[in-house]
């Protein structure tokens, strides 16, 4: 991955260089485009010294005390330094090594410091091929407010490594947490941690017993657990020691890891940076073309052909509005078949959920445990089922939304490209030369853009632990207590039908802006290419003609260096596909 992003960083420059035009935006894509990997688990399982082992240094702090508190987000820079975002948006830099006043719970305990987040930047190689790394707080540790943090992050990734150690194999919070994103199972890497502290036969059993369960939670088959010693690989890579990061076992694991990466978003950001860099060729050569063939014209006759061009591009603009206007139209009827799914999932699942929690109610009535106890139970029921009921709606939606979306750009890229074929044709005959057309057909959206989370702060019912009703005798409080489930339960089920609108529309209306900006982008740079050559060929006519030759042999060197360029990129094109 290195590699290519220089080589393409490279071909960037040379083409600014030749062309006198700068790519920014195709190289800011390039630069900033960063795989998300972020680490999650129970606290202590070993996270944060995973991060360093990867990264091959002690970056971000770990120790036996449950201790990060706060996210870091660890990024790759040639310098190394840490910059502390707090929660009023103030920022402030700070020395590396002194990271741990601002994210562990001692140094900071209950967040006093009011830290947003923290971004390390470091100059490990791993983190120059385009990864940055998320460090979370452990799940499940007494601080509530981590579990939160976890789940947010999610959609967001692209990868997410499971920590996880056989000492003790699987806890509740564990368990808790994987039902609950089922729907990112795709992105899981599941890591067996501290594997130094077992003997071989322990930890097949462990495995073996966490297979099983991981399975069972995240109800997908084959699930793959990789067995390391972050530790020992850790201090293998610090101190050169091939034996004991044989040993560490980490290498299968990051092998696959990097695999992955590669496979998820390399192939991606290279392919259509290329694509760029060749568009951008291409439209250079149509302009040198053009150029070149004007002087055949009498300055009166190229001016008339100007004309008729600019008719034409004209024409153009207002089919693509058009376009714009029917890909809106389409994007509404996309929400309005959502509202739709959404109602159809009201009248199938809410009736009868309510009908499950009054059986519930009858069977722990008989039970006659205290008013509090009661509500607790009904409460957990609640959630369950409704966490069950939309972890599988908004993950059969997104796969729907993610198809049919997909399947309007594909229309309309289809169509701009014909737009483009059609203006190289169009210019092709006004001017008399046969012009080539740079037609490329790439992927435009990642499927794992449309995956979401929805358990949140809104999505766990509050317990009312303190009011009134749950101090009630379980006699009279029972018949409240039950009517207050029944209503809650009815407006927590409206509030994730709304959730899950919210977030599927955001994301579309986000894709669709990029998307529309991209096609723009095409369409655009293509008409001014040749708008512009026509301008410089117009004014080479009213110029001596010595200048004229000057510019017809700078003209002539560039398309050569320009077409040995275009050559390399087709076959490292060729080779990525
Ligand atoms: N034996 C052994 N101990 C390990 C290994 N990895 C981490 N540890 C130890 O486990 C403890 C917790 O490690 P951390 O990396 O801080 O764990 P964490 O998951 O980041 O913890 P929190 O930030 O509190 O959630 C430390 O004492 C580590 O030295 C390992 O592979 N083997
Ligand atoms: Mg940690």
């Amino acid at each position: 991955m290195t590699n290519i992003k220089e080589k393409l960083l490279k071909s960037i420059s040379a083409v600014e260089v030749i062309s006198g035009k700068e790519l920014s935006k195709t190289k800011e894509k390039l630069l900033n485009e960063q795989f998300n990997l972020v680490v999650i688990g129970q606290f202590k399982r070993g996270k944060s010294t995973l991060i360093n082992a990867l990264l091959g240094d002690d970056i971000v702090p770990s120790s036996i005390l449950p201790l990060t508190s706060i996210v870091t987000i660890i990024s790759y820079s040639q310098a190394k330094k840490a910059i502390v975002k707090f929660l009023d948006n103030s920022k402030e830099e700070i020395e590396l090594e002194k990271i741990e006043k601002y994210v562990t719970e001692k140094h900071n305990p209950k967040n006093k410091l009011n830290v947003k987040e923290v971004h390390v930047f470091h100059p490990s190689p791993y983190l120059k091929k385009g990864i940055r790394i998320i460090d979370t707080p452990g799940i499940g540790s007494v601080f509530k407010h981590n579990t939160d943090v976890a789940y947010s992050f999610l959609p967001y990734c692209d990868a997410a490594v499971f920590v996880m150690s056989p000492d003790p194999p699987l806890g509740e919070a564990e368990i808790g947490f994987l039902k609950n994103v089922r729907t990112y199972t795709e992105k899981f890497f599941f890591v067996l941690n501290k594997i130094d502290m077992v003997s071989e036969k322990e930890l097949d059993e462990v495995i073996e017993f966490n297979k099983h369960f991981l399975e069972d939670y995240t109800k997908t088959k084959g699930i793959k657990i990789y067995p390391i010693s972050a530790k020992n690989a850790l201090k293998a890579k610090q101190t050169k020691d091939s034996n004991l990061l044989k040993e560490s076992r980490i290498s299968e694991f990051e092998n696959e890891l990097d695999e992955f990466i590669q496979k998820e978003k390399g192939n991606i950001i290279t392919i259509s940076t290329i694509n760029a860099i060749l568009r951008h060729i291409n439209n250079e050569l149509t302009s040198y073309q053009i150029q070149k063939q004007a002087q055949n014209f009498s300055l009166e006759r190229l001016k008339e052909k100007t004309v008729k061009f600019e008719g034409f591009i004209k024409g153009v603009k207002e089919e693509a509005e058009e376009y714009e206007y029917i890909l809106d139209k389409r994007i509404e009827k996309i929400y309005k078949e959502l509202d739709e799914e959404i109602e159809k999932l009201k009248e199938q699942h809410l009736s009868e959920l309510i009908e499950k929690m009054q059986q519930h109610y009858e069977e722990k009535a008989k039970e006659k445990p205290t008013t509090e106890e009661f509500e607790i139970y009904m409460t957990q029921k609640m959630n369950e089922y409704i966490m069950d009921i939309f972890n599988d709606f908004k993950k059969e939606q997104s796969e729907i939304i993610s198809n049919k979306i997909e399947a309007i750009y594909d229309e309309l890229a289809k169509r701009i490209n014909e737009k483009i074929e059609d203006i190289a044709k169009t210019a092709s005959s006004i001017f008399e030369i046969k012009l080539n057309s740079y037609i490329d057909k790439e992927k435009l959206i990642q499927k794992s853009y449309f995956y979401f989370m929805l358990q949140d702060q809104m999505g766990i019912l509050n317990i009312f632990a303190t009011t009134f009703r749950t101090k009630l005798p379980f006699f009279i409080g029972k018949k409240i207590a039950y009517k207050h489930i029944k209503n809650t339960t009815i407006e927590l089920f409206d509030r994730h039908c709304g959730r899950v609108r919210y977030d599927l529309t955001k994301r579309v209306r986000e894709t669709t802006f990029r998307f529309k900006d991209q096609l723009k982008d095409k369409l655009d740079l293509t008409i001014e290419s040749i708008e512009k050559a026509l301008n410089k060929a117009i004014q080479i006519k009213t110029e001596s003609q010595k200048k004229a030759l000057e510019v017809f042999k700078t003209i002539e060197h560039n398309t050569k260096l320009l077409s040995k360029e275009k050559e390399e990129l087709e076959k490292l094109k060729q080779q990525l596909s």
